[in-house]
């Protein structure tokens, strides 16, 4: 993580705005928190959010996802995810809310469609982020290789599910791996839809919209998912999110 200056000072007020405030968080994932805690939820003003620095440095996911395509998917894609949430809930009873909070009050409310895409997308993006690694993919470890093998039979067949699901998403959308009734399973969401509006827990996800991997893939969506799986894949992330 390339902290500036400006970010790092930011950074300490909201920590120490977040301690202060204790149980204003309902971010629900764990780890998810610990690693977010000082971007995700509202800033020290308590009414706008601000964009998560990536967890890793832009080019450190090379040569399998390019700088350039960070750079446009994080600098622009989830930055206007942010942008236009924060303008859509300005001088609104949501604005005081967590993320998530915004999530479950917007879901299935058509009238707030708008809200509901933007708030689902910052969550999905920073989720997304952490669900990736340099260095990673290839086979579990911990306690998630065993859940993985206890509820898909091997690890192959959830590899073969999760390139399913991910290649068989009809334009935009998301692959997840999800905790369901203490079962794990692969579900795939189009446009922003996310598990925990559909009493899932999120364990790891795969952004399969096309300016996730067109810059580097073309249309080449199975070759991008086999090495999000092979290279990408944060397993000690998936480990923690099982808690
Ligand atoms: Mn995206």
């Amino acid at each position: 993580m390339q902290l500036t200056r400006r970010s790092f000072c930011k950074s300490t007020i909201a920590v120490a705005a977040l301690t202060l405030m204790g149980a204003r968080m309902a971010v629900t994932n764990r780890a998810y928190a610990e690693t977010n805690t000082t971007s995700i939820v509202n800033k020290e003003n308590n009414m706008t959010f601000t964009l998560p620095e990536l967890p890793y440095a832009g080019d450190a996911l090379e040569p399998y996802i390019s700088a350039n395509t960070l750079s446009f998917h994080h600098g622009k894609h989830h930055q206007a995810y942010v942008t236009n949430l924060n303008n859509l809930i300005k001088d609104s009873d949501l604005a005081k809310l967590s993320l998530e909070e915004i999530i479950k009050k917007t879901a299935g409310d058509s009238a707030k469609a708008g809200i509901f895409n933007n708030a689902a997308q910052v969550w999905n993006h920073t989720f997304y982020w952490n669900s990736m690694k340099p260095s990673g993919g290839g086979a579990p470890k911990g306690k998630i290789a065993d859940k993985i093998t206890k509820d898909f039979g091997s690890f192959d067949a959830f590899k073969e599910a999760f390139k399913t699901a991910g290649a068989t998403q009809f334009g935009s959308g998301w692959a997840w791996l999800v905790l369901e009734n203490g079962t794990l399973k692969v579900t795939k969401t189009p446009n922003a839809d996310l598990p925990m509006v559909h009493n899932q827990t999120a364990i790891l996800t795969m952004d399969v919209w096309e300016h996730a991997y067109y810059l580097d893939y073309q249309n080449r969506r199975p070759d991008y998912i086999t090495t999000f799986l092979d290279k990408l894949v944060n397993w000690d992330f998936a480990n923690a999110n099982l808690g």
